[in-house]
């Protein structure tokens, strides 16, 4: 297995990245008139989230065809001229493998309803009545994950959307089929992939109640999940290529397992613990203000953990699925530029690959939308509907959404001072937040100072310094509410991060002093920062990030 440890990967949502032929759909040869700036970023891989032929009830997350892409995003040849010219530049393409279910438009489940016992078994169908579910388990998007089809008696289990009916991976033809569908990727030119909720494909062997939960706990990091990975990864011969599984509720132990060189089953994997620290009793739904010490906790525990286990972190703040970085941990109004250079240079310096959402090294903010009517995501408009029944004003939902919804990292990604943020020449799929007049790469690129040149020159640093990508990760003052730091080593190599996640003067703990990095003639030396002029010694300003090394 090849490491990825100075690499840094670039997440494309095509449907919002640019459109190319004015029809308000981002699309591929978007993507493709885009890659000098992905190139003066300095990215080393592409991810691409789902352009495959789907219904898109879920935003392409619904896969009906694997192999074709959906006219919508383009052609086959325009993927073929991406790949290549991609690769001149030095990138690679990774493919999102969406594995765990397939459409209900799908050829197979298509067939498995014509009641062909064959396919029936590449899902999970039941036996039962309308009114005796198999189990009490819940959607990902909100009410019962088993549906019913009066034509064959019969319930399928959808973990996600109705639309949405999970694989069977207990049937080998299932496992064939996939490992069919990396290859055809993989002979095209693809060099890496992503797994969608790759943790979730091993079911248990008994279907039963869940009466302490949702059902997650008899399906997430499942029974054979870790001879299935290893199956497909060698079947398919992708040990060396970059691989990274998206890990739903998953624990500390199976990432190290999933991502450990010598199990030869991913590259690295994805959790979301620290993305939940300002979840009210871990319920998404249900708004609080971030607990900075549960962060700390989080990125000690899972940094440690696998670094004392040779697993392999991906580490990041944003996607597709999450609200913007710098409306949620920072300030995105008086500090908006202070706040997202101290997130950035947070994560990136960690121990793990960095993955950069589109936008995110704008300092994008969330969406803005002020009426339901302004979203488009499927878990969006359920949880609404949910909240309301729940008894929630529509005020008060929409505050939730503002907050929560996947929909405020979707927005259109704002490239300059024009129409549609220069997005697309006919009305976007979904609107573009007004502060694209301030917010874009044009003006970022004419800005020495700005989030855009920050995240470069994280970049950069990355390639130049081994003790970024290797060194061994050591946290400081812990118990300090205010400030996250941590110190980098590799032999001779040294570098100290303190971030302040307050948007208030904060003063730094005893070891920043011990460390000696703090005084006239410190034995530290500053390599970045996102403040001009002097600082009054033993205070960081609200959201500083310093660095020294
Ligand atoms: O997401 C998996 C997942 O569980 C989420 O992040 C989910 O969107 C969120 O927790 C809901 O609160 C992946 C994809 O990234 C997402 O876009 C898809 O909708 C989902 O799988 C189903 O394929
Ligand atoms: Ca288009």
């Amino acid at each position: 297995m090849t490491d990825f440890k100075d690499k840094v990967v670039y997440q494309i949502y095509p449907k919002s990245f640019k459109d190319s032929n004015g029809d308000g759909i981002g699309d591929l040869k978007g993507i493709t008139e885009k890659l000098d700036y992905l190139e003066s970023l300095g990215v080393d891989y592409l991810w691409l989230t789902p352009f495959f032929v789907s219904p898109q009830k879920d935003n392409g997350y619904d896969v009906a065809d694997y192999r074709k892409i959906d006219p919508v995003f383009g052609t086959m040849e325009e993927l073929e001229e991406l790949i290549q010219k991609a690769a001149e530049k030095g990138m690679g393409l990774m493919l999102d493998m969406v594995f765990n279910h397939t459409s209900t438009q799908h050829e197979w489940f298509q067939k498995a309803l014509s009641g062909d016992r064959e396919y029936m078994d590449y899902y999970i169908f039941k036996d039962g009545t309308p009114d005796e579910i198999p189990t009490n388990w819940v959607s990902k998007f909100g009410g019962p994950a088993w549906e019913y089809v009066p034509d064959l008696k019969k319930w399928y289990l959808h973990l996600f959307d109705v639309t949405q009916a999970d694989l069977n991976w207990e049937n080998p033809k299932v496992r064939e089929e996939l490992k069919e569908i990396i290859r055809f990727w993989k002979k095209k030119g693809i060099k890496g992939f992503r797994f969608d909720v790759v943790n979730l494909i091993s079911k248990p062997e008994v279907f039963g109640d869940d009466l302490k939960g949702d059902g997650r706990r008899f399906y997430t990091d499942g029974r054979h999940v870790h001879e299935f990975l290893k199956e497909l990864t060698h079947d398919t011969g992708i040990e060396d290529m970059v691989t990274v599984g998206e890990m739903s509720s998953t624990s500390l132990e199976n990432c190290i397992r999933y991502s450990n060189p010598q199990e030869k089953e991913l590259s690295m994997c994805f959790n979301f613990h620290h993305l939940k620290v300002d979840y009210k009793n871990g319920n998404k739904w249900e708004l609080m203000e971030a607990d900075i010490l549960a962060l700390k906790e989080l990125f000690r525990k899972w940094q440690l953990g696998m670094q004392e286990n040779d697993g392999w972190n991906a580490v990041f703040w944003c996607n597709h699925d999450q609200p913007r970085i710098v409306s949620r941990l920072g300030n995105d109004q008086a500090y908006w530029k202070e706040s997202a250079k101290m997130l950035a240079a947070c994560i990136h310096l960690m121990r793990g690959t960095p993955y950069i959402y589109q936008g995110e090294e704008l300092g994008m903010t969330n969406a803005g939308f002020q009426e339901i009517g302004q979203y488009r995501d499927v878990e969006s408009l359920n949880y609404y509907e949910i909240l309301l029944k729940k008894g929630r004003t529509k005020e008060e939902a929409l505050e939730i959404l503002s907050k929560r919804s996947r929909d405020n990292g979707r927005t259109p990604m704002q490239w300059e001072n024009r129409m549609n943020a220069g997005f697309s020449e006919a009305d976007p799929w979904i609107e573009v937040p007004d502060n694209y007049k301030e917010i874009n790469v044009e003006a970022e690129k004419k800005d020495q100072d700005s989030i855009l040149e920050f995240y470069k020159e994280l970049i950069r640093l990355r390639k130049e310094r081994r003790v970024i990508s290797d060194g061994r990760i050591e946290f400081l003052c812990q118990e300090d509410e205010n400030i996250l730091a941590y110190r980098r080593c590799l032999e001779a190599e040294e570098i100290l991060v303190f971030c302040n996640f307050r948007g208030k003067h904060v003063t730094i703990g005893v070891d920043l002093d011990v460390e000696g990095a703090d005084k006239q003639d410190a034995p530290y030396k500053k390599i970045l920062g996102n403040y001009k002029g002097k600082r009054k010694e033993g205070v960081l300003r609200p959201y500083e990030v310093l660095v020294y090394e």
